[in-house]
């Protein structure tokens, strides 16, 4: 018999682009065999005449509601991510569903910049994100820049930097803490940074040359998500989400002169199903 269909919600961006955002969480679900839901909290478009300028339209926060309400109406899910928030109102409203709906599972992967670009996005929603979000998360995944900012500490570029961008995070309430060291790290390798408050985990990779890694954090996180819907630990579903976003990017392709999306089909060679 087949076991029970596992529920993933993301609350995302759209990137038309198909390689973050909600695009990358709902095609990372299928990979791992979970069911994936969505709300869209804006939508996210890049402009090919203005050098792929990003720009942000967020969806009304009542649409957003009335989209959760949809996901919600079949029952308890088992996992949810939040990306791309569009607004504070999002996030408060966020806050308030997952304190009633008592999820378990809850990954937070706060975007504050689209790669790329070096303004941060809508800055309030950092600081609502660590307030009312933090505090709820089973994790928290974050780049270099995103630490150094939810923990109050400007740009990190040392490893004894990203434990402390660490231990203030779980100081603000989230149970565990993924820091991603990625190429701003002064080091040879990727070094990524797990912490529960009680114990560091070192996860060291090569660094991969290539410029087609677009979605790689949003595929990250919602890989975790989703291992944790399956029941999996926390840890086993870091490691896990580890070797699913490696081979995402290591198949990563030129789109276009811009960007260069991750693969998330890569880890199950989806692009031999259905040949015959
Ligand atoms: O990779 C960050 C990101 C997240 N979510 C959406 C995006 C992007 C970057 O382009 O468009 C919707």
């Amino acid at each position: 018999m087949m076991t029970s269909i596992r529920k993933v919600l993301t609350v995302a961006g759209s990137d038309s682009s198909g390689g973050a955002g909600l695009q990358a969480d709902l095609k990372t679900f299928e990979e791992y065999g979970v069911f994936g839901f969505s709300a869209i909290t804006s939508i996210v478009t890049m402009d090919p005449d203005q050098n792929w300028h990003h720009e942000v339209h967020p969806i009304p926060p009542a649409l957003v509601e009335k989209q959760m309400k949809t996901v919600l109406s079949g029952g308890q899910l088992d996992a949810m991510k939040t990306g791309m928030l569009g607004s504070v109102e999002v996030i408060e409203l966020l806050h308030h569903m997952i304190d009633k709906q008592d999820i378990a599972n809850v990954v937070i992967d706060p975007v504050m910049v689209c790669k790329g670009e070096d303004e941060v996005v809508q800055p309030e929603n950092g600081q609502a994100t660590r307030d009312l979000l933090l505090p709820q998360a089973t994790i928290v995944t974050l780049n270099l820049f995103e630490a150094g900012q939810l923990a109050g500490m400007g740009r990190i570029t040392t490893l004894n930097e990203m434990k402390e961008a660490a231990h203030k995070i779980i100081e603000q309430g989230a149970k565990h803490v993924v820091i991603k060291g990625g190429k701003a790290l002064r080091s040879e390798k990727a070094i990524d940074l797990f912490y529960d408050g009680k114990e560091f985990v070192l996860y060291e990779a090569e660094m991969l040359d290539t410029n087609y890694n677009h979605g790689a954090g949003c595929t990250f996180a919602a890989a975790i998500a989703a291992g944790l819907a399956k029941g999996n630990t926390v840890k086993e579903s870091v490691a896990m989400a580890k070797k699913f976003t490696l081979d995402a990017i290591k198949q990563g392709f030129a789109f276009n002169r811009f960007v260069g999306p991750v693969w998330h089909g890569a880890y199950h060679n989806a692009h031999e199903r259905m040949s015959n």
